[in-house]
């Protein structure tokens, strides 16, 4: 099957579609394939420019002076699956680390909406939508170990928001089916980062709106602060990715389902130009964090609301409850306080800190309410704890008036 998927750029073919190397002048932009290519020839030579940038980059990196990791130790970070995060110090303790953790770069149909049907190949790390938070100090490497299954059908990579250099290291991280990759980087930069996948041109948004994003926290060495420098500490943290698909239909309005991964490609791309989700949800499905699945706390207990949007603009609200301390950006720069609204940038991931002070069932939802109550971007906090009618009480129950 040959197909024009980018009139006037190039002529493609699904295989050439699903390596991810369609677009030579785009994968430029972001190094996407360029390493690929050289290891497969059938795949589109890139364009001389961008392959010698590529290479430079390549070759710079062999020249260069080795890192000193003098002074650091290792450690193993075990990820987890959204929406917990993995067992850290808030402040840490000893020197810098070197940080191991792996992932591996899983692609698998999931169910977003049961009552519609609708299904996605999500493309994921660890299998999961938003892929696992990591967890490391500033000062400390990060060094990923990243396998693409044999049985995936795309090259994958990984754009960490949070190192520096290479495209996020995502010109270095380009593995193919059967295909392991390690990379480290230094944490410069303390706050919460997005990373996501970039194999480059279209590829970019398609994996990145089918799931493959995920969350860095860079916590300061002695942990977090308020405006004053007092410590703030939490006692859970609660991990949120929210996903933008763009599921594709039928003429009956029908959600399409597939064979297998990418090979929605051409349609998801047509529903991607709306720039109109059909979903806007919180950990992969509608429903992920809510009822039996809604996230636990206590009254008293402070929770870190980590929040990660890799593609689109959110603006989550805690229905009942506040932003005691939040970050949209750096934790190099004070918290904004008693926010009842905060702003998640397209491309970022951010925190909120809320201590609890009464018990029931909070909603913490994007607060573009047509997203929340008919895209699925909600999810329940449910806190248990005594009621405290100095800060609410329902003096009169409703009932009807005299007229
Ligand atoms: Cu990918």
């Amino acid at each position: 099957m040959t197909k024009f998927i980018n009139p006037g750029l190039t002529q493609t073919s699904r295989r050439n579609v699903l390596r991810g190397s369609v677009l030579a002048g785009a994968a430029a932009v972001t190094g996407a394939g360029a390493l690929a290519n050289q290891r497969r020839s059938p795949l589109p030579r890139m364009q001389p420019p961008a392959a010698r940038f590529i290479e430079a980059e390549a070759q710079a990196q062999v020249q260069a002076e080795p890192a000193d990791l003098s002074g650091y130790s290792r450690v193993k970070q075990e990820l987890v699956a959204p929406p917990f995060a993995p067992e850290h110090e808030q402040v840490a303790t000893g020197g810098p680390k070197i940080i191991e953790i792996y992932m591996e770069t899983t692609e698998k149909l999931m169910v977003v909406d049961e009552d519609t049907g609708a299904s996605v190949w999500a493309l994921t790390y660890n299998g999961s939508v938003p892929g696992p938070l990591i967890i490391c100090h500033e000062g400390d490497m990060v060094e990923l170990t990243m396998r693409n299954p044999v049985d995936s059908v795309m090259e994958h990579n990984i754009d960490f928001h949070a190192s520096t250099g290479a495209l996020g290291g995502g010109g270095l991280t380009h593995v193919f089916p059967g295909e392991e990759t390690v990379l480290r980087w230094k944490a410069t930069k303390p706050g919460c980062f997005t990373y996501h996948c970039a194999p480059g041109g279209a590829m970019i948004p398609y994996h990145v709106t089918h799931g493959m994003n995920g969350a860095v926290m860079v916590l300061p060495r002695d942990g977090l602060k308020d405006v004053e420098g007092n410590p703030l500490r939490y006692d859970s943290i609660a991990y949120i990715g929210e996903q933008d698909y763009y599921l594709p239909k039928d003429e009956f309005g029908d959600f399409l389902q597939y064979e297998a991964a990418g090979d929605d490609y051409a349609d998801s791309l047509d529903a991607m130009r709306t720039l109109t989700p059909t979903h806007c949800v919180f950990n992969g499905a509608v429903g992920a964090l809510t009822g039996e699945n809604a996230l636990q706390a206590k009254v008293g207990e402070t929770v870190l609301m980590i929040h990660n949007q890799a593609n689109r603009d959110s603006r989550p609200h805690l229905i009942g409850g506040h932003g005691n301390y939040v970050w949209e950006t750096s934790f190099s720069d004070p918290p904004l306080t008693g926010l009842e609204t905060w702003f998640v940038r397209g491309g970022t991931a951010m925190a909120a800190m809320y201590t609890f002070e009464q018990p029931g069932v909070y909603a913490y939802v994007n607060h573009n309410l047509i997203e929340a109550t008919l895209l699925g971007a909600a999810a329940h906090f449910v806190v248990e704890g005594n009621w405290d009618n100095a800060l609410m009480e329902q003096v009169v129950a409703p009932r009807t008036f005299e007229t």
